[in-house]
């Protein structure tokens, strides 16, 4: 879920996201929109489920979503990450789109691979969008949630805009350190094992990253 003004009106807007597992068959993703959520939890009302298009996969294991103005054009965009899980190695995808204030998007990007998502079994991922160095180009950032048959693991990592160093290893989430541990150890895994990560990309040049931590 995510919380933004979509409408524009100054009241937050509340966005769920759902995958629909569909049985022997492609699954769906649907997004809608709880109107003006206010201190009591309340919205005004909601907007209809919204499909999410060319969602693929048979098997998913982890979706989240945010709502950033990530191109830096003025409108919100709704950014969808999916973790796409075949019975071999897993693949996390995200996608965006300008996000209109009725809730509708428009213009999807295509889907994006986030690289080297190693793992083959995911128990959940994340996303969120924020500027983190301050150069008012927003990162992407994503969190995966690794489910090895032993012990699970939290894995993040962060893309930037073009031209920063992107030599920054895949970083192991320990405690509550969070992203003071960007370019911490890098994890290998064994074949057969699934691990989790997360990544980031910078938001910009429609949507694509150009360099992940
Ligand atoms: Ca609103
Ligand atoms: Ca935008
Ligand atoms: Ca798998
Ligand atoms: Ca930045």
């Amino acid at each position: 879920m995510a919380i933004a003004d979509i409408s524009g009106n100054g009241q937050p807007d509340l966005l769920v996201f759902r995958v629909d597992a569909v049985p022997n068959g492609q699954n769906a993703g649907y997004y809608r929109i709880g109107w003006d959520i206010d201190a009591a939890g309340q919205v005004t009302g909601w907007s209809p489920w919204l499909a999410v298009p060319d969602w693929f996969p048979w098997f998913n294991a982890g979706v989240d979503v945010s709502v950033a103005d990530i191109d830096g054009d003025g409108v919100l965009d709704l950014v969808v990450l999916m973790v796409d899980a075949p019975a071999e190695r897993n693949q996390g995808y995200y996608r965006s789109g300008p996000l209109n204030a009725d809730g509708t998007v428009t213009g999807w990007r295509t889907w994006i691979a986030v690289s080297d998502w190693y793992f083959w079994e995911n128990q959940g991922a994340g996303i969120a969008v924020a500027d983190l160095d301050g150069d008012g180009t927003p990162e992407l950032v994503v969190l995966a949630v690794d489910n090895p048959p032993e012990q699970n693991g939290g894995f993040y990592s962060v893309g930037w805009p073009r031209g920063r160093p992107a030599d920054r290893g895949l970083g192991a989430v320990a405690g509550s350190t969070g992203l003071a541990l960007l370019g911490g150890t890098r994890r290998r895994r064994g074949s057969g094992e699934s691990r989790t990560y997360r990544r980031a990309a910078a938001g910009r040049s429609n949507s694509r990253q150009s360099a992940w931590s």
